[in-house]
């Protein structure tokens, strides 16, 4: 069986798809709220921010641009070739401009911890505390960046798609929000933006002690 044909005619089939439950690679058919077909959903991350307690998954380390109370949800969605991601929001200041990625690490009370930009191919020069900022790596096709601007209701979403699937052994393992939206591209401030204001961990948090040995 072709799965890319049958992917690709899966928005016809939407009409008379009744169980949003059904494998859309199984059966074509893809839920109505993936637009792109052939993309397949995958893990679901909420959380509702607020400031660090140990254990915490969605943490806030700016009440005034990221108020306690605020939500984001990522989703993942995957292809045979590709990846989506998408950001949900509510609860942000009306009209603001966040910048937003996925992060290599889980969310800390120090936010520096969350660890550099998710890269599909890893900038060879980058490392601990020298984070990629060359554009050849640091750009929107090679890193998930998720900015937005909230709405007058305070939310917001954001969608990046991508021709490369996570990779496995070291997926992100968070989303962080920034200060401002990441439109610097100029080498060495490459994919910048400014101050993290909040950080939501991915679910499930990683096990590091399994994790150890891979690189
Ligand atoms: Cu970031």
């Amino acid at each position: 069986m072709n799965l890319r044909v049958l992917l690709l005619a899966a928005p016809l089939a939407l009409a008379a798809c009744t169980s949003a439950l059904a494998s859309p690679a199984a059966t074509g058919m893809t839920k109505t709220s993936d637009t792109a077909p052939g993309f397949i959903p995958g893990p679901v991350t909420s959380g509702t921010f607020k400031t660090w307690v140990e254990g915490s998954t969605a943490v806030t380390y700016d009440t005034a641009a990221v108020p306690v109370g605020a939500t984001a949800e990522v989703s993942v969605a995957e292809s045979k070739s590709g990846a989506r991601v998408t950001a949900a929001l509510t609860g942000l200041v009306p009209g603001r401009a966040y910048g937003a990625h996925l992060h290599t690490n889980p969310c800390t009370a120090n936010p520096a911890e969350a660890g550099p930009h998710y890269q599909n191919r890893i900038d060879p020069a980058a490392g601990p505390g020298k984070p990629s900022a060359d554009p050849e790596y640091a750009n929107p096709e090679n890193e998930i960046w998720l900015d937005f601007t909230a709405d007058a209701e305070g939310a917001g979403t954001a969608t990046s798609v991508q021709k490369w699937r996570f990779d496995e052994k070291r997926p992100p393992w968070s989303f962080v929000l920034h200060e401002r939206t990441t439109t610097h591209t100029g080498h060495g401030e490459a994919g910048t933006a400014g101050a993290r204001l909040a950080c939501l961990t991915r679910d499930p948090m990683p096990v590091y002690t399994e994790r150890a040995g891979r690189g």
